[in-house]
């Protein structure tokens, strides 16, 4: 089973910024961490970032051909992307909507998920171990 990690806008930062909200772990390490706990569970994981909706987008277009699941972390685009809300649709296989912090105790803005609507699970206020909670819903969802 093939997985895909995607992480959005500022993820790149994990780590070096805001600990009190994300965490004091780098993105490199969550990544190395995630693949550990694939290899566990028996998926192959392909993990990728980037700040540009578009490229998002083309990602997750790619997954239809590829990819069994996809676990997203749209960062902002989360709470203004139509574009990944219809490339999501578009996408047949699971996908898991993942927060690291609650976007629901934090500002009114972030109340509002344009992915949920797309997604068949959501893991939120979790800190960095969604990542790995993630993973393993994949391994629960998918036949
Ligand atoms: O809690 C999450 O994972 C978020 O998706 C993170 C987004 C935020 O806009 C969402 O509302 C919730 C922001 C990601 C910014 O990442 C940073 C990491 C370290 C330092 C600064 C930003």
């Amino acid at each position: 089973m093939n997985v895909l990690l995607l992480n959005g806008p500022n993820l790149n930062l994990l780590g070096l910024r805001e600990p009190h909200i994300y965490g004091a772990t780098t993105l490199a390490e969550v990544e190395t961490a995630a693949a550990e706990t694939a290899d566990q569970l028996g998926l192959t994981l392909t993990c990728r970032q980037s700040n540009h909706e578009g490229l998002l987008v083309d990602w997750v277009q790619e997954a239809r051909e590829t990819q069994d699941a996809i676990i997203l972390n749209a960062g902002a685009y989360t709470h203004t992307s139509v574009a990944l809300h219809d490339a999501l649709k578009a996408y047949e296989g699971k996908v898991i909507e993942l927060h690291i912090s609650n976007p629901h105790k934090r500002e009114a803005f972030r109340h509002v998920s344009y992915i949920a609507p797309a997604a068949d699970v959501v893991i939120a206020g979790f800190g960095v171990a969604g990542y790995g909670a993630a993973l393993r819903a994949v391994k629960t969802l998918l036949p």
